[in-house]
């Protein structure tokens, strides 16, 4: 195999940086491939689904998806366990997280301050509280799958980053603070050393 390269946008964020941390975290020695936005409009076309992150091999063709590159990387590189049924189960955590993902999406262009303020309320109340709540039954602790690591931590770290920075509008920062396991995992994937390595090598 190749060295594998990992195409997305220049920011710390979102489907590109949970696929950068499941590679580094892995071991993967590969390139991270950053795009500048001003780029994106020509390459956009030149992508499976027009969208990214976008993983590639020499000789092989481009995939896209965020999660088919979690569950790749992490089944070829140990960020999931042997066990089928509960590597299995732990993908089902990436889509949950997919899910979310598209109910937080469809708030995103609101125009209107008090309609954008009802709306995240509403997502709050409803589909955000109630995606945690089934979240925490899944999660093991200290990780999603027991002890260890896994590329399904690292989605659900991301996206508990997104909410404590603040970067979404009426969305509280501590709107994960009822959901312990939740919380656990941020902070367990937080002082991961491998996590740790990532961030001081960017920083
Ligand atoms: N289901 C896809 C969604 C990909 C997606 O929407 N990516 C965003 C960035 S996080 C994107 O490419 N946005 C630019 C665009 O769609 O033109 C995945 O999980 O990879």
């Amino acid at each position: 195999m190749t060295k594998l390269k990992l195409t997305y946008f220049d920011a710390p964020t979102s489907r590109g940086e949970e696929c950068r941390l499941a590679l580094f975290a892995a071991g993967v020695d590969f390139t991270d491939n950053r795009i500048a936005r001003a780029d994106w409009a020509s390459l956009k076309p030149t992508m499976p689904f027009g969208s990214l992150p976008v993983l590639e091999a020499e000789g092989k063709p481009p995939v896209s998806q965020s999660n088919a590159i979690l569950a790749y990387v992490g089944r070829r590189y140990g960020l999931l366990p042997k066990d089928e049924w509960e590597a299995f189960r732990l993908e089902s955590l990436l889509g949950a997280c997919e899910d979310l993902r598209t109910a937080i999406s469809a708030t995103f262009g609101i125009q209107d301050p008090e309609e954008l303020k009802r709306r995240r309320a509403a997502l709050v109340e409803g589909p955000l509280r109630t995606w945690a709540g089934n979240m925490e039954k899944q999660i093991k602790g200290p990780f999603a799958g027991g002890p260890e690591l896994s590329v399904a931590d690292l989605k659900l770290y991301v996206i508990a980053t997104w909410f404590k920075k603040g970067a979404l509008d009426h969305v509280p920062t501590d709107v994960l603070a009822p959901f312990p396991k939740l919380e656990g995992v941020h902070a367990n994937v937080s002082a991961h050393p491998k996590i740790v390595a990532w961030y001081a090598r960017k920083s």
